[in-house]
Order: C-alpha cells, then sequence, then structure tokens
C-alpha cells in the first residue's frame, strides 16, 4: 500500500523516515543485532528496511507526521510496539467520558484546528503560539515510550514530539519560575463530560522546573508517525515517560511559568491517592492497590502474564538523579 501523503490538514516539512507500524518490531531487533556487534551487515539491512517502509502503510488515519531518530539516552525502550488500534481505541481521557472506550467514540467533536497555546507567567519571552508554529519549533524525533496508568495497564507507543526543554529555552523562565503548570482544554461545547464532577476543570497538571527541562519529557503532536487522533489528546499533549500516565496532560492549551507548585487535577480529587510527583515507583502501593505489576495492553488474554513494573518505568538511569536525597515514599 502506498503511502497517504496528506488527509486534511497541513503538510509537515520533516521529510527524515516514515516507520510504519508493522516495522517497529523489526527495526528493534536490528538495534539489538547492533548492539551484539553485527553493525556492519546490520545497517545495510536498515537502509534497506526503511527504504522498504516508505511503501508499507503507517495507520493511515491521519496527516503524516514523521519524526527523526532521537538522540536522547532513553528514548527507546525495547518493548514490543502496542497495536495502532489498541492505543487508540483503549484512552483515559475524562473530558470524553470516563469508559476507555468512550474518548474514541466521542472525541470526534473536539475542535483542534485553529488552536493556540499560550505560554505566561515567569519568563522573558511570554508567547502564543499557533499550532503549526508551535509544530515548526524544534525537529519533530519518535520516541518509543511506556505509558504506564496508575490503574495498572500500560502500553508502548512511538510518540512523536521534541523535548519540552525546546519551548522552555525559548521562552526564557525567569530565575523564579521553580515548576510549569499545564492547562488543558476545557470546552462544555465539545467536550460532553466537561462539567462532570469526576475532576475539576479544566484537567491542570504540572511539573518541577528540573523535570519539564529533562530531554525525556516530550511535547507531543504525533504517533505512529501521523498526528495525534483526538482520543489521544490532539493537537498537543505532554508525555512524560517515568510518570503515571495522568501527569501527561492532553490538549494543552496553555502553560504556565510559577513560583508555586501548582495544584493538579487528580492531587485535588484524591490527595491521599495522587501526589505531585506520582513517579512509577512499583514500591509504593496505591492505597487501594499494589503498583508492583502492570499489564500490558494487546496481551490480555487468559494466560497473559502480567509483567513487573519498572521504577522510574524503566527511565532510573535518566532521572533518578532528580530526586536524590527525597523520600519518594513521601513524596509519591
Ligand atoms: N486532559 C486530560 N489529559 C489526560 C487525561 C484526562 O482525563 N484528561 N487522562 C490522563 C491519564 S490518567 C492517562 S493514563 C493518559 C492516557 O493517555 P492515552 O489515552 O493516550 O493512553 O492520559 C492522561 N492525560
Ligand atoms: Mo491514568
Amino acid at each position: 500500500m502506498l503511502i497517504k501523503t496528506q488527509d486534511k490538514g497541513f503538510i509537515h516539512p520533516f521529510s527524515s523516515e516514515i516507520t510504519p507500524e508493522r516495522l517497529y518490531r523489526r527495526r528493534r531487533e536490528l538495534i539489538q543485532l547492533m548492539a551484539g556487534g553485527a553493525a556492519g551487515a546490520a545497517l545495510a539491512t536498515w537502509a534497506g528496511r526503511e527504504a522498504m517502509a516508505q511503501g508499507v502503510a503507517r495507520p493511515g488515519k491521519h496527516a503524516a507526521l514523521p519524526g527523526g531518530k532521537s538522540a536522547v539516552a532513553g528514548a527507546v525502550t525495547m518493548d514490543k510496539v502496542t497495536d495502532y488500534k489498541d492505543a487508540s481505541t483503549y484512552n483515559k481521557f475524562y473530558e470524553f467520558g470516563t469508559d476507555k472506550a468512550d474518548p474514541a467514540k466521542n472525541a470526534g467533536t473536539l475542535a483542534t484546528s485553529p488552536w493556540t497555546v499560550e505560554v505566561e507567567g515567569l519568563v522573558k519571552k511570554p508567547a502564543r503560539y499557533t499550532l503549526e508554529d508551535l509544530i515548526k519549533l524544534s525537529a519533530q524525533e519518535e520516541r518509543i515510550y511506556r505509558l504506564r496508568c496508575v490503574e495498572g495497564w500500560s502500553m508502548v507507543i512511538p510518540w512523536v514530539g521534541y523535548s519540552m526543554a525546546e519551548l522552555i529555552k525559548k521562552v526564557e523562565p525567569l530565575g523564579s519560575a521553580k515548576y510549569v503548570e499545564f492547562f488543558t482544554q476545557a470546552d462544555p461545547k465539545t467536550m460532553p463530560f466537561v462539567g462532570s464532577r469526576v475532576l475539576e476543570w479544566p484537567y491542570v497538571e504540572g511539573l518541577r522546573m528540573d523535570e519539564a527541562m529533562n530531554p525525556l519529557t516530550l511535547l507531543t503532536f504525533g504517533m505512529y508517525g501521523e498526528v495525534l487522533p483526538n482520543q489521544n489528546g490532539a493537537p498537543v499533549r505532554l508525555v512524560v515517560p517515568w510518570k503515571y500516565g495522568f501527569k501527561s496532560g492532553k490538549s494543552i492549551v496553555k502553560i504556565r511559568f510559577t513560583d508555586k507548585e501548582p495544584k493538579t487535577a487528580w492531587n485535588k480529587a484524591a490527595p491521599q491517592e495522587y501526589g505531585f510527583f506520582s513517579n512509577v515507583n512499583p514500591n509504593v502501593d496505591h492505597p487501594r492497590w499494589s503498583q508492583a505489576s502492570e499489564r500490558r495492553i494487546g496481551e490480555d488474554g487468559l494466560f497473559a502474564k502480567k509483567r513487573k513494573t519498572l521504577m522510574f518505568n524503566g527511565s532510573e538511569a535518566q532521572v533518578a538523579q532528580l530526586y536524590a536525597g527525597m523520600d519518594l515514599k513521601k513524596f509519591f
């Protein structure tokens, strides 16, 4: 099948590579091969595969948004990538309902164009970005991250975006800026469950400045080589791979730099269950269940094994130093 160059929306200037879902697995095998020392042979094969990839289908549901290879350490996990179908039909996005199937059914009404993102607060250069300008602000990279929900399930998704740090550098935070607060869209006209009492709206999340600056924190515009489907947080969301999924706010409209720890949606709803940091930590139980293991979406047959949850969701080498000296049981 040929690549559809465009369905609707913008044409992206990033030509680098188009990597269809079906080839992710092979590519990871190649990466492993190369790590094992068969570099020369594998490189030739890689080039061949990548060329072949040009002719094989990406999901083909949305406009293409390919990401180049990332140089950031820890940007690619080796786990098998979740099927696009699972990643786009099993979602959590309470603005569109609380059932996992609701966002895919209901998020069609989300109006993602035009879209602007306001950057304000303790910065030298506050700005109002159109989505188009924000997409072009830095080169799109592909990152294969696990997203681990606090409920005990996980997925492995090839996200497309760039480090949040790139945007932060552009707006030049003041020395007094200690936290970054993310506000997401809350439009009762297009989001049927905004106004329901399950959470306070808008959905707000936050990071400490050093967490937001960590290169793994991804300002995300796409997945599987295409722009995000609405149910996954179009047109722009955050993905913070070492934290539980709820820290990764979807459909962001405002980013504010502040000197106070932001009051986040889940922390306000149930402070004893959801702390500000919410790092993936298998050693700290949720008050109502264990966090020691996880169920990988797409593997949930009768005999599917649960997987052991990794400290910081596998990013310990990259992020543990951010929390040196902190009691991670107290600051959960
Ligand atoms: N605006 C908004 N962002 C959100 C949520 C939400 O309800 N509203 N849910 C969070 C939770 S709990 C999870 S696990 C992830 C799920 O992302 P996914 O559906 O792309 O897998 O989105 C997070 N971001
Ligand atoms: Mo979640």
